[in-house]
Order: structure tokens, then sequence, then C-alpha cells
């Protein structure tokens, strides 16, 4: 039987992984755990473990008494917030996903979800249809971080058979919970401040294109990817994965169809240099092949969810 315990439960991918994981495998095998009270309402028909992923006895402690088999570890700092604290930021990526793999090389655990991000490429990373492998010199605290991460994966993989998977995230586009710190973040104001005040202040330029995904699509490829059968899960570092490639231009022609009085103007900010240093889009035909990956959302239909269900009341 499954237990599994998400670490992070309460940022933009935890609070619906949770959910849908609840749904899947039973209120009762799915821990929510987060270093925050529990504010989240949502996360009433389980368990909730408040847990500082720093504390390493504490979360071992948790993992063996409880005899959990999978763990999800999503937290961590994101790139803008890194930027701005990278020794905490360096700290918070790294130590916990070593507490975690060791945990796994340990015996305790069956499988492990680490997420990476589109943030492990960089400025000399071919820009369109960024191949699965290729050019990795990320220039961010952030990408480091992943970087490092995906490299420590596969080493765990592979000399300790360590069974680890992990999804190279890029932007994700959700309205159940904000996310906090990003650079692809705009993607996800946007569209709270087209449905206030028909009005948005962009942080990144218009022609500014980054890879973005519609939560559904990124939470079902990741459970799809944690339920493959081992041998199909060829790569332990990370997988790129693709969805949907858009502009602040772009994305805010698309609202306009929906909101004909919405207007977009730009003020750049340090945000902008980290964008710049990530591809326009990824090519994920790796994914495809190896466990079948097959996204659903274009920017048409996550537009129209989007418009449909952010709550302004949460801005
Ligand atoms: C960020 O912008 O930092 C994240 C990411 C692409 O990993 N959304």
């Amino acid at each position: 039987m499954k237990k599994i315990l998400i670490i992070g439960a309460c940022g933009q991918i935890g609070t619906e992984l949770v959910l849908e994981l609840r749904k899947r495998f039973g209120n009762e095998n799915v821990i929510a755990a987060d270093i925050h009270d529990m504010e989240n309402s949502q996360f009433l028909g389980g368990e909730y473990v408040k847990m500082d992923v720093l504390n390493q006895e504490q979360v071992r402690t948790y993992v063996i008494d409880n005899k959990i088999t999978e763990v999800y570890l999503l937290a961590a700092l994101l790139s803008a917030t890194a930027e701005k604290n990278p020794d905490f930021a360096w700290k918070l990526n790294m130590e916990g996903l070593f507490t975690i793999l060791d945990l796994a090389k340990d015996g305790y655990l069956e499988k492990i979800f680490w997420p990476s991000s589109i943030a492990v490429f960089g400025p000399t990373t071919p820009k369109d249809l960024t191949p699965q492998y290729t050019i990795m010199e990320p220039s961010t605290v952030y990408g480091i971080s992943k970087q490092a991460g995906e490299r420590w994966c596969e080493y765990y993989f592979n000399k300790h058979g360590v069974d680890v998977r992990s999804i190279r995230y890029p932007g994700l586009i959700s309205h159940t919970s904000l996310p906090g710190g990003g650079t692809t973040d705009y993607a996800v104001d946007i569209f709270y401040h087209a449905k206030k005040t028909e009005k948005y202040t962009c942080f990144l330029s218009e022609n500014t294109g980054l890879p973005m995904m519609f939560m559904e699509d990124a939470i079902r490829a990741t459970i799809e990817l944690m339920e493959a059968p081992a041998e199909n899960v060829k790569i332990r570092s990370s997988y790129n994965l693709s969805g949907i490639s858009l502009t602040p231009k772009t994305l805010s022609a698309e609202i306009k169809k929906h909101i004909p009085n919405f207007e977009i103007s730009y003020q750049i900010d340090f945000r902008q240099k980290i964008a710049d240093s990530w591809p326009n889009s990824i090519d994920d035909s790796v994914a495809k092949k190896d466990w079948n990956w097959q996204e659903e959302f274009t920017m048409q239909k996550m537009v129209l969810e989007m418009l449909s269900h952010v709550d302004i009341s949460k801005i």
C-alpha cells in the first residue's frame, strides 16, 4: 500500500497535487506537509503535518515512523526570490533533496518525485525547441541548484538504485493557489488583474517568449511519470516538458478576446534578465516516447479556464 508525503504542500503545485493524489489513492494515504500552519481548508480531508524540510531529524523520523513509501519534495525557493537570498536558496534547495535521497538510499522510501525546471538552461542553450540533451549553463542560483539537483538524482539512481523521477517544469499557470517568487509568475498575475481592473503592468517585455503549462497538465504529467513502469523511466536526471509557449503580447491578445478593454503596459525589472536566459520553447519528445506524455491544454483553452476560475478576492 502506498503512503505518500508531499513536502511543500501549500505551494502552487503542492496544493493541487495533494488534492489529486488524495482522489486517486485515498485521503488517508496522502499526507500534506509544509513549514506553515495549515492555511488551506482544502487539506482538511486528510492529515497535515507542520514540517521544516531543513530539520533533517524531523523529516527522517516522520518518514520512518509513518512508513512513508513515496515523497514528493516540492519545498524550494523559486528563481526571483532565490536571487535575493542566494545562500538560503542554495541551502533549502539542496539540503532537503539530500535528506530525501538518503532516506531512499537507506531503504526507507520506494520512490521520490523532485521537481526540476527550465531554469537549468542558460544563455548559451539553444532557445527554440530546446532539446533534452543540450548545453546547460544556468546563470541563476535557482537554475544552478536545479542543475546540481538533477546530477545528484541521476547519481543516486546509478550508484544506489534510488527510484527518483523528475520533470523540468515550465512556468505553471493555475488558479487554485498563487505562485510565489518565480519569473514566470506574470502569466498568472495577469488574469487576476485583467478580471479585477482590466489593466496589468508586466515586469517582462512584450516579446519575451517562455514555455508555460496549465496546472492540470502539469499535475497529470507528474502522476503519470510517477506511475510509469520503472523501466520506461530512462532519464533519471529530469525530463523536458513542453506545453504552451507564449509571450506577454500573445497572452494579452488572447485575454483581450474575452475582455476587450484589457490593457497591458510594461515596467521591466530584474526578472527580465532571468527570463532572457531561459528557452522560448521546449522539445519534450523524449517524455512522449518514454512514458507517452501528451499535453491537453492549448493557450486558448487555458485562457478560458483561467478567466472563468480566478478568484479576484485573492489579490
Ligand atoms: C520560476 O519562474 O522560477 C519557476 C520556474 C520556471 O521554475 N516558475
